[in-house]
């Protein structure tokens, strides 16, 4: 049955939880809603239940924003989940529109990140009322008073208004499932949370008899329907049965035909006729939708003012594949299927720009950060592509004649016997340090550092710091461009044939560098097969049996015993390779190459 009412103005708060990264927003949510009695009892829900696509699950990350709902006493309570990754972070700002309040969730052991600074800034600008969550508190390093008080440092720094700046606190285990007014209290539930939300959180303004506006604020994708539009009624009512219009980001204003509306219940989309002011709804019927656009009343057309996006920070090519291998392992490998997926891939995200290659076959594609565009290329080659790309790289600017180029503002806390290391380091990167702490055997340093120094510095520092450190970093501001960064030091072991590798050539192997791959492995020539101790490339033959007469085509000489190649992450690669290289990526395989390939 579709609904024909509209909700109640009064009764709907809609929050946006926003957060840095890994804080716990999505868990968190996975508590509203088991609480709120929306499930069977005994019904298995999956763990964080919003990370619905197969990327976010099995990373553990928030990727696209999410709306979803749940019910506490009489109020309809309209939850936007939103990522946390910096890379992701223009999609906050969109969705903080159909939001007219947050939960700003906090760390209670790390305290405020500079992701924390960005959402902040983001919903202070939007004038939204906060309520500040401090989460993990059973964490045993838990410090809560100090990160209520960093917490309020935050919002004098980013200038508050004295209104906002009274933020109501509550301390939660997301994980555990309570919340609690006070840090002695009992608690067995949530409740103190969703109590908050309905004191604190304003109802929707607008007002239910004026001229429609919905304006979409993100978007997401049925098999059935195509693509849908997100956003919030802001004023009047939306109908299916009514004529409306659609008014475009070139300025155009032309009628429009929704097929469904749709509002979250739970986690799932349900469909309605109607929708009442303040609602936020998901809408089918426009198939080249896109954030910005603002459905209105035909007689009546009322656009909103367009929603701003942030330019690409980063770029990389994407090109066909023409290793020696290619199409031996993927469906789709031609340039016109790569254009077609990455035009595709543009309806969808918006902050990805597409454009071909001035030189030879390739599209040149820019996103917001390193995650951005390798979660593209892992979803592609998912789907069956094969395609190479080449190293990042950063979108500098032409300012009076001046090259800029884009800094960023890095945070690391690092245990103190290595702090040293990564200083020295950072300061090859062309870092300048801001700012450091020490408490409790850890450092906390601050850097701005040119984004091109923080291109797969990522790994490299987890290995200098052996897991014992954080770094995390966002966008500060375009400057001077810092000179000439060299991210890798050392040259790489290619393979001077096509063949497949052998245990005991790559035992002899091993003493020059660190492997890339085991025994048994098929490579061509020009492959990169693992990294030379030294800082020029080297020429090797991974094939070299022990005696022409050995019979064994590959494999495990049992008398052989080799060092566990380097296992590299598709995201490690991208950060690894230098200009002169390539990533090959299909269904089964990520490969090194040279672009050049050469058996001297
Ligand atoms: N100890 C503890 N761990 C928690 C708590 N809440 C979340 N976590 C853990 O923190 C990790 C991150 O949780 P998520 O809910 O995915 O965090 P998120 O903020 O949604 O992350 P992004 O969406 O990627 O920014 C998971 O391993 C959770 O189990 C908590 O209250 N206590
Ligand atoms: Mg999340």
């Amino acid at each position: 049955m579709e609904s024909q009412k509209v909700m109640e103005q009064s009764t709907i708060r809609n929050v946006a939880i926003i957060a840095h990264v890994d804080h716990g927003k999505t868990t968190l949510v996975d508590q509203l809603f088991q609480q709120s009695g929306m499930f069977r009892e005994n019904q298995e829900v999956a763990e964080r239940l919003m990370d619905s696509g197969d990327l976010e699950k099995e990373r553990g990350i928030t990727i696209t924003a999410k709306n979803g709902s749940y019910c506490y006493k009489d109020y309809w309570i309209n939850i936007i989940d939103t990522p946390g990754h910096a890379d992701f972070g223009g999609q906050v700002e969109r969705v903080l529109r159909m939001a007219d309040g947050c939960l700003l969730l906090v760390d209670a052991q790390e305290g405020p990140m500079p992701q924390t600074y960005f959402v902040l800034k983001k919903a202070l600008a939007a004038g939204l009322r906060i309520i500040v969550v401090i989460n993990k508190i059973d964490k045993p390093a838990a410090r809560c008073a100090w990160v209520v008080d960093q917490v309020f440092d935050l919002f004098v720094k980013l200038e508050a208004p004295d209104h906002l700046l009274d933020f109501p606190v509550v301390y939660a285990s997301a994980k555990q499932g309570y919340a609690k007014h006070h840090l002695t209290d009992e608690s067995t539930t949530m409740e103190p949370i969703s109590e908050l939300i309905a004191a604190h959180v304003p109802p929707p303004s607008g007002d239910p008899n004026a001229p429609l506006q919905m304006q979409v604020s993100s978007l997401d994708h049925s098999p059935y329907l195509g693509r849908l539009g997100i956003g919030k009624v802001l004023n009047g009512t939306l109908s299916i049965n009514k004529p409306i219009a659609v008014a475009k980001r070139d300025g155009s204003i032309s009628p429009a035909r929704l097929t469904k509306i749709f509002r979250f219940e739970s986690d799932k989309k349900v469909a309605t006729d109607t929708a009442g002011v303040g609602e936020l709804v998901a809408v089918a019927g426009m198939d080249d939708v896109t954030v910005g656009v603002t459905f209105t009343d035909a007689d009546n057309p009322m656009p909103l003012p367009m929603i701003d996006i942030d330019p690409p920070t980063i770029s990389m090519n994407f090109i066909p594949n023409d290793s020696p291998f290619a199409g031996l392992e993927g469906k789709f490998v031609t340039s016109r299927h790569l254009e077609e997926r990455l035009r595709r891939e543009t309806l969808a995200d918006v902050a990805l720009r597409v454009e071909p290659m001035s030189e030879g076959v390739g599209y040149v594609v820019s996103g917001r950060g390193e995650l951005h565009l390798s979660i593209l290329i892992e979803k592609m080659r998912r789907e069956g592509f094969e395609l190479q790309v080449t190293r990042p790289q950063v979108i500098m600017k032409q300012v009076d004649g001046v090259t800029l180029e884009p800094y960023e503002e890095l945070t690391i806390d690092v245990d103190e016997q290595y702090a040293g290391a990564v200083i020295e380091r950072l300061g090859m990167l062309r870092g300048q340090m801001q700012e450091m702490h020490q408490a409790n055997g850890m450092n906390r340093l601050v850097y701005k550092i040119p984004t091109r120094g923080l291109l797969g510095y990522r790994s490299e520092f987890m290995t200098a710091t052996k897991g014992l450190g954080m770094m995390n970093y966002v966008f500060a501001e375009y400057g001077p461009y810092a000179g000439d960064i060299i991210n890798r030091v050392n040259g790489v072991l290619t393979s001077m044939e096509t063949c497949t590798t052998v245990a005991y050539a790559l035992f002899n192997l091993q003493d020059r560098g660190r492997l890339f791959l085991g025994p048994g492995i098929k490579v061509y020539t020009g492959q990169i097969i693992g990294e030379n101790a030294r800082n020029q490339d080297m020429v090797v033959n991974p094939a070299k049996g022990k005696k022409l007469t050995n019979m064994r085509a590959s494999g495990s000489d049992e008398n052989v015993v080799l060092t566990p190649p380097v296992q590299m992450s598709l995201e490690d690669c991208i950060a690894y390779i230098n200009d002169d290289e390539l990533v090959e990526v299909t269904p089964l395989s990520i490969r090194l190459r040279k672009r050049k390939l050469s058996a001297k």
